[in-house]
């Protein structure tokens, strides 16, 4: 099984944890239809980061002094996090009918949608099972940040192809499609290791704006990065009619400019690296950026009233690493001309 680089791996315990994460979710897996079992593993080992389980694991070690392995209810809670993320993907695959994910051919492009859509939803089900295990609390998050997804996901496809998609309409997206589940990350770590209530409220706003801006960072990288480090062509986001918060700035200070002649429902690959050259050379890719770095402050605000431990050294690592990440990358982009 291998994995991208967690930026939590700092946690000298992480990468021991997250190797228990990772043998529950093949365990997860685990179907009588052996065929089933295969599909559903498929993106489990094909790579990804685990960011939501070291999330999940670093806010339970807030209430810990001292490093040490986690119990086995925060790897368990690691694990049904990691696998609404994944249910989420193989979703989302079929809907753009991505052909890769992690480098690897996709569920849909092996196997086709129908069987995507099936093995999305054993993952989302065996979640569940394993939410239920860790108590009522824990199952109704899960429930409720499964639907936080799908309603993230459904604002995003009102707005498709849509120049007029305002500020509002982006952040009231990305809050349910990505900011929900790294929140629930963080609230599943503290609710299963016993943390006290206002403790569990502040890693929760923690995982909240540290998803936020995660999000607004992967809405960056697309601009500024090119197919061999993302696996998907510069400016791809543009290309299916998704106009991030770089796109929306630049739109509204260039009303009507090359890059609203340039969005359309039939863009090529040169179009996209032509608009997303725009949105480079303009300011709004520093304003995306800086929005993305007042949310990581925010997100270290929210710890700053916790004692020092070493799971709140790792997560303040962790939005650090965040924001120097993305400025180096908009600093030096590889993105097509
Ligand atoms: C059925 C739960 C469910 C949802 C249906 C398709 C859909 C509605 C929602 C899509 C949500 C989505 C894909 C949001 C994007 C979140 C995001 C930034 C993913 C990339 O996360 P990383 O970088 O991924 O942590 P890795 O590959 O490292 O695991």
């Amino acid at each position: 099984m291998t994995r991208g680089r967690n930026p939590l791996d700092i946690l000298p315990s992480m990468a021991g944890d997250l190797g228990r994460v990772d043998t529950e979710l093949a365990a997860s897996v685990d179907s009588r239809i052996p065929f089933l079992t295969e599909i559903a593993s498929h993106l489990i080992t094909a790579g990804g980061k685990r960011i939501r389980p070291g999330f999940c694991i670093a806010a339970a070690a807030t209430g810990l002094a001292t490093d040490q392995p986690a119990k086995l209810d925060v790897i368990r809670g690691g694990a049904a996090v990691e696998l609404v993320h994944l249910g989420s993907l193989y979703h989302d695959d079929v809907m753009d009918a991505a052909p890769s994910r992690h480098f690897v051919a996709s569920v849909n492009e092996l196997w086709g949608n129908h069987r995507a859509i099936l093995a999305g939803d054993f993952l989302l089900a065996r979640s569940s099972e394993i939410a239920a295990s860790l108590g009522v609390e824990v199952a109704a998050l899960l429930g409720a940040t499964i639907s936080r997804l799908v309603e993230g996901q459904t604002l995003e496809m009102q707005h498709l192809h849509d120049l007029e998609r305002s500020e509002a309409a982006y952040w009231a997206s990305i809050d349910g499609k990505t900011a929900a589940l790294l929140a629930t990350s963080c609230r599943v770590g503290g609710i299963v290791a016993g943390l006290p209530r206002e403790h569990i409220e502040l890693v929760t706003a923690f995982g909240r704006a540290y998803g936020t801006a995660f999000q607004v960072v992967d809405d960056v990288l697309d601009l500024v990065s090119n197919d061999s480090d993302m696996g998907k062509p510069t400016g791809h986001d543009m290309s299916e009619g998704v106009y991030t918060l770089p796109v929306l700035r630049h739109l509204a200070a260039d009303p009507g400019g090359e890059l609203s002649s340039l969005l359309n429902a039939s863009m090529t690959d040169s179009d996209c690296a032509r608009a997303a050259a725009l949105v480079r050379g303009s300011g709004a890719l520093d304003d995306a950026i800086g929005e993305a770095r007042r949310l990581a402050g925010e997100a270290a605000v929210a710890l700053g009233d916790l004692p020092p431990s070493p799971g709140v050294t790792a997560l303040l690592a962790a939005s650090e690493h965040l924001v120097r990440s993305v400025e180096a990358a908009a600093a030096h982009p590889t993105a097509a001309r």
